[in-house]
């Protein structure tokens, strides 16, 4: 995988560069900042089940999905305010948000030329996926400071912010391998989705249960925003009998609430629970890909679905 992903990261520098200096600047940043690059790597994991060496077309697949990972963190952090990402100084903070929003758009631009070169198919689903990351993220918003936010809607919002991506990762790795038949590119599709949801999970139940050290900022960052994720929502619904935690959502908190609250999230059962449900998503990742011919590659798909449970939270 190694050298394929250094295949990803040429082809993805190269991809944002342009005529004017200060738009490749932009275009950069976050790119040069890092990035654990885990959706090409999921396109080019999903490829390799066809068994034939990583084309250049599958490292443009992967690239296509990096770039608009890229532009909706772009947007994301302007949504956000976000001071920092990937360590480094954020877009917006630097630049303001008016070339955050216009490099996030050029780069999800880029991503939709690379898509059309490889084929109307990947070109339409990529476009498909930037609507369902939107809705994702709108349902989110819409959810915000609502303690009644249901473990359902929860999952129909992660679905699209970012189970999306990862599931169009694995279908484009699959499609343009040019080998695969229609099961196997829908099992891999399917694989993507879960993992995708395995590893938003995963990323809330952080957000509660690191320290302020850990993060570099203070913890319980999607308490205070009023995203009441799954660890919040299983607390409230089943370990919150004498509405403690209730009592004190559904508005803005002092930073002595937030404490308080991520206090009552992390000490009932509400954090074990998610634990729970993300390895739950990582089996059905698992089951989606065991009908498929056993061999190295589907060995490393399933593998990595139980990895990313326990490399994340060991993190
Ligand atoms: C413009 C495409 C577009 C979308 C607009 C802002 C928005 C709608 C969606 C936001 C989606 C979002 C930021 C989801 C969060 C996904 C997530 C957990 C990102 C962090 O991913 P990592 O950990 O990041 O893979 P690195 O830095 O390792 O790449």
């Amino acid at each position: 995988m190694g050298e394929q992903l250094q295949r990803v990261e040429e082809a993805l520098r190269a991809s944002v560069r342009t005529d004017d200096d200060f738009l490749t600047e932009l275009a950069s940043h976050l790119i040069k900042a890092g990035g654990k690059r885990l959706r090409p790597a999921a396109a080019v994991a999903a490829a390799a089940v066809g068994g034939r060496p990583t084309t250049h077309e599958v490292v443009l697949g992967g690239v296509a999905v990096e770039l608009v990972h890229l532009g909706s963190l772009y947007h994301d952090d302007v949504i956000d305010e976000a001071t920092t990402r990937r360590t480094v100084e954020s877009v917006n903070a630097r630049w303001g948000n008016l070339r955050a929003i216009l490099a996030g758009d050029f780069l999800l631009a880029r991503a939709s030329e690379i898509a059309a070169g490889l084929g109307t198919e990947v070109a339409g689903l990529l476009a498909n996926t930037i609507s369902r990351l939107c809705e994702g993220e709108v349902r989110e918003l819409q959810a915000m400071f609502d303690p009644d936010r249901t473990e359902e809607a929860y999952l129909r919002s992660i679905e699209g912010k970012t189970a999306a991506l990862f599931s169009s990762a694995c279908r484009i790795g699959a499609i343009v391998e040019g080998s695969l038949d229609r099961p196997t590119i829908d099992a891999l599709t399917e694989y993507g989705r879960c993992l995708g949801i395995v590893f938003q999970i995963v990323d809330d139940v952080l957000d509660i249960t690191r320290t302020e050290a850990e993060l570099g900022k203070p913890a319980g960052h999607d308490l205070e925003e009023g995203v009441y994720t799954l660890p919040v929502i299983r607390t409230l619904a089943r370990h919150d009998d004498d509405g403690e935690l209730r009592g004190l959502l559904g508005r803005p908190l002092t930073s002595a609430e937030r404490d308080k609250a991520l206090g009552l999230v992390r000490t009932r059962d509400g954090v074990a629970e998610a634990v729970t449900a993300a390895r739950e998503w990582a089996d059905r990742a698992g089951a989606a890909v065991a009908p498929l011919p056993d061999g190295d590659a589907v060995r490393v798909l399933r593998q990595a679905a139980q990895d990313l449970v326990d490399g994340l939270l060991l993190r």
